[in-house]
């Protein structure tokens, strides 16, 4: 049976759960509950803090987590990242007043650092050669520079709102994170076949959620060029229409290239294009 942490209620929350269904796991979820079954996977949920989830995850009391990868650095937790996941994205900053001129990471030597990350800003610092005052909050770290608590910053940014509310500036990136799947140590060896399986799964729906499925009806004098246009994964699929001397081509595209390559395959005259979300993608 395999032990899965994720978040109880947050940004992680909503997306792991999601991911976690979309990979055909059933899970009896309510309201407020800590533990919930899964009827199709031998497997159990447990809602956790985020920030305890390390801590859980080391000592083996659960054997996979989904957490983001700044919690596990911050921890220096003894655990292995098997899978990014692709969600919440951030990255962890320094930031100043706005209006002060920023000439370089050095400006820092002597200055008060207000953070939630004093493990990352250190070895940062350190690594620079900077030593400055780390004063470690534990919540609402944007505030500090305004209360005259801290000259800096050090805390996680996203779209860059809550900095700019309070009148900061990203000026430095110390780490760039997202969610990801952690696994203990021991589990690996112990329970591999099922977290081989979960990974398999985790991949091919990630991977679906990059690419899209697309058909459309072309004359077969052009089937060459419009083959040429998809970067498909092999070649496309070609059906014979009723209608002679017309045919169906289907193809796999990501949706990175999507708009690009509908606008080339208009421009030859493909007609009826069809776009369809690929629920999973086994490569
Ligand atoms: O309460 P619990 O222990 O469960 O957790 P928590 O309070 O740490 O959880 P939560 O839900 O706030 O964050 C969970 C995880 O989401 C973090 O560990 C990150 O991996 C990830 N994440 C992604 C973020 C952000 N983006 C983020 N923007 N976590 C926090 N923020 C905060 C940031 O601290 C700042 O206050 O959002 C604010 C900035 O956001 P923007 O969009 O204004 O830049």
């Amino acid at each position: 049976m395999l032990k899965i942490a994720v978040q109880k209620s947050g940004r992680l929350y909503e997306d792991s759960l999601q991911l976690l269904k979309e990979c055909g796991l059933s899970i009896d979820n309510g309201m407020d509950q800590l533990k919930a079954e899964v009827r199709n996977f031998p497997a159990e949920i447990y809602f956790l803090r985020n920030s305890d989830v390390p801590q859980y995850l080391e000592d083996g009391v659960v054997d996979l987590a989904i957490i983001g990868e700044n919690v596990l650095m911050e921890k220096q937790s003894a655990v292995t990242i098997l899978e990014k996941l692709g969600f919440s994205k951030c990255r962890l900053s320094l930031a100043l007043p706005k209006h002060l001129p920023y000439l370089g990471i050095t400006q820092l030597n002597g200055k008060k650092i207000a953070t939630s990350y004093p493990h990352l800003l250190r070895s940062y610092l350190e690594s620079k050669g900077v030593s400055a005052d780390i004063h470690l909050i534990s919540g609402s770290v944007e505030i500090a520079p305004n209360i005259g608590l801290a000259d800096a910053i050090c805390d996680l940014v996203s779209s860059g709102s809550t900095l700019f509310k309070n009148g900061l500036e990203e000026k430095d990136i110390i780490l760039r994170s997202e969610a990801c799947l952690a696994v203990n140590n021991q589990s690996i060896n112990i329970k591999n076949e099922w977290i081989d399986e979960l990974r398999f799964r985790i991949r091919s729906v990630l991977q679906a959620r990059g690419h899209k499925y697309i058909l459309f009806n072309i004359p077969n004098e052009k089937i060459e060029i419009a083959s040429s246009i998809l970067p498909v994964l092999k070649s496309p699929t070609v059906l014979p229409l009723l209608e002679n001397g017309w045919s169906s081509l289907h193809s796999v595209i990501h949706v990175h290239d999507f708009w690009n390559v509908i606008k080339k395959l208009k421009e030859i005259g493909a007609q009826g294009i069809l776009v369809i979300p690929v629920e999973n993608m086994v490569i």
